[in-house]
């Protein structure tokens, strides 16, 4: 059987839930059944649907409160998401005690990054001095900025190279590292856009969209074989 895919979603002010079409096929062509997830309000009910997949997959979407980090929310920080919030955090903590393998991607690396006791940038080009564009303008399926990609790694072993080709489609990024979380990729501008956890489980954060480029190149294609591999 292939390995079932838990994947956290947007979940606006009425719980409708919508994902992206290309979250949901990068796991269907790296050999996993994605399985999207609810939002539900007893923990009880959370637990079972965690026990049941083989590992989660947090997706991209609108940003974090800040309060989750312990700050107030600025002008420049976008539209929050309550409820996918709620529903995020408690079943990252439940995903992450039962040890199953996650990947996330954007929005998802920023809450792999807070839940772990992480801050976050609530806006790059009003806080950060970078002349690096990380909204890019070049469509939704071509890439823009380059991904540095840090040596002794579990990145590096697993694309064999020091340099790929990314997107870049955010304005929050990682600031303080969550507790646990290693930097394994970062743009020219030194902005963090991979992180992967040291202890003994499979976490793995990317700030940009693989799932846009699978198609495009091996090395973004291998970011999706080798979680769903880990989930085998
Ligand atoms: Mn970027």
């Amino acid at each position: 059987m292939k390995p079932i895919i838990g994947i956290l979603t947007e979940v606006d002010e009425d719980f409708v839930t919508s994902v992206k079409k290309n979250y949901i096929s990068a796991i269907e062509k790296a050999g996993g059944l994605p399985l999207v997830l609810p939002y539900v309000e007893s923990d009880g009910i959370l637990d079972g649907m965690i026990d049941v997949c083989h590992g989660f997959f947090f997706t991209g979407g609108k940003d974090i409160a800040p309060k989750r980090y312990g700050e107030e929310k600025k002008p420049t920080c976008g539209e929050l998401q309550l409820n996918r919030d709620d529903l995020e955090f408690r079943a990252f903590k439940m995903a992450f005690e039962a040890k199953k393998p996650i990947l996330a991607i954007c929005r998802g690396a920023q809450l792999v990054n807070v839940a772990l006791g992480g801050t976050l940038y609530q806006d790059v080009p009003t806080e950060v001095n970078t002349k690096l564009i990380h909204r890019q303008t070049e469509g939704e399926f071509e890439y823009s900025h380059s991904i540095n990609i840090n040596e002794n790694t579990p990145l590096y072993t697993l694309v064999g190279t020091n340099r790929i080709k990314g997107n870049s489609f955010h304005h929050q990024a990682i600031k303080k590292l969550g507790d646990g979380l290693e930097v394994m990729a970062t743009a020219d501008d030194g902005i963090v856009e991979a992180v992967y956890y040291t202890g003994d489980q499979y976490i793995r954060a990317y700030q940009w969209h693989p799932e846009r480029l699978l198609d495009k190149d091996e090395y973004n294609r291998a970011i999706f074989e080798d979680f769903i591999k880990e989930c085998n």
